[in-house]
């Protein structure tokens, strides 16, 4: 059997991760794919030279031609500038999206049987426009971000409860952004939900509140702790967990930015919920019921989606 190939488009701090991870777990071979000339090149050959020490097989192969990418499986996208100090929002907004074109564009003569992740912020936004340039169908094509930040709550809650992470389960919904909805009824520890253990007295709901307020702002919080970049070894790691779903028809439930057409009571957006992924992609949308505020807090987030994707179509009239 023929090795799966996966495509990273972008080869920065959480390409070359991906391309790490998916040499040690011995996903598939490798492409690495940047617009910078020489380093997908020297990050491939780079890690090619781990192999033997690791003992994984995988081709990796950097580039910048998207032919190479020819009939990947999966392609992992983070390409894209990150906010630089003076750039607004909307700059950063019109870079990124121009990128998206390029890469949908790529995607679309190259891999169109690929299953894509997008992980490029913001978010939301760039995977709906990822999907409308790369014309692909919406099952195949995916935002990360939920995966992420409720591995950040379960790191939180772990620590607070002293279990195990494994046993930490946690949800986290809506845009990525500051209005994400993690939801602490829908959290537990191996099945017991979060406000049955506040009850229980191993926490109160004020230092639940402020777990729930540091997740939020995780991002951030890693950002002002590098000084120099946003983080790369959690977000990898949570896309990868996507990929394998996919490649290995795994069936996780997990949470992502997916393409809604009216669950939820909305339409032809990119929002984040509960998905199952599995050999067709997105294999179901899942509808758990919100209720108070968390629902408030959802349609919050709803509607900062909508404003980006407003902002995007002034960008871009072909949206
Ligand atoms: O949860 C999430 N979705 C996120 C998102 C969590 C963390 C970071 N998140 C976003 O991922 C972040 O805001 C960025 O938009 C992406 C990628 O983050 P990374 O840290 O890997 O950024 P880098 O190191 O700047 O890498 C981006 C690469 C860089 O090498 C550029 O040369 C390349 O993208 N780039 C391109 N590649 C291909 N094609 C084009 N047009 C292009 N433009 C830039």
């Amino acid at each position: 059997m023929a090795r799966n190939k996966i495509a990273l488009i972008g080869a920065g701090m959480i390409g070359g991760t991906l391309a790490h991870l998916v040499g040690m777990k011995e996903l598939g071979d490798v492409v690495l794919f940047d617009i910078a000339d020489g380093m997908p090149k020297g990050k491939a050959l780079d890690l090619a030279q781990s192999a033997p020490v690791e003992g994984f097989d995988a081709r990796l192969k950097g580039t910048s031609d998207y032919a190479d990418i020819a009939g990947a499986d999966v392609c992992i996208v983070t390409a894209g500038v990150p906010r630089k100090p003076g750039m607004s929002r909307d700059d950063l907004l019109g870079i990124n999206l121009k990128v998206m074109k390029a890469v949908g564009e790529g995607i679309k003569a190259h891999a169109p049987d690929a299953f894509v992740i997008c992980i490029t912020n913001p978010l939301d936004a760039m995977v709906w426009a990822l999907r409308e340039f790369s014309g692909l169908p919406a099952n195949k094509v995916v935002g990360m971000a939920g995966v992420l930040d409720s591995a950040r709550f379960r790191h939180f809650l772990a620590e607070e409860f002293n279990v195990s992470v494994e046993d930490v389960t946690a949800f986290v919904l809506g845009g990525h952004g500051d209005t994400m909805v993690p939801v602490v009824e829908y959290s537990t520890v191996a099945g017991i939900p979060v406000p049955d253990l506040i009850k229980m007295g191993w926490s109160t709901q004020e230092k639940i509140d402020a777990i729930v307020a540091r997740t939020r702002s995780g991002g951030g919080e890693i950002v002002g702790l590098l000084g120099n970049g946003s983080a790369y070894y959690a977000p990898a790691s949570s896309a990868i967990a996507m990929a394998d779903s996919y490649l290995k028809d795994k069936r996780r439930l997990l949470p992502c930015a997916a393409f809604l057409s009216g669950e939820y009571g909305i339409k032809d957006m990119y929002v984040g919920v509960p998905i199952v992924i599995g050999a067709n992609g997105v294999e179901k949308i899942v509808e758990i019921e919100l209720k108070g505020e968390a629902k408030a807090n959802f349609d919050v987030s709803v509607n900062a989606v909508k404003e980006l994707m407003d902002a995007c179509r002034n960008l871009d009239s072909s949206l």
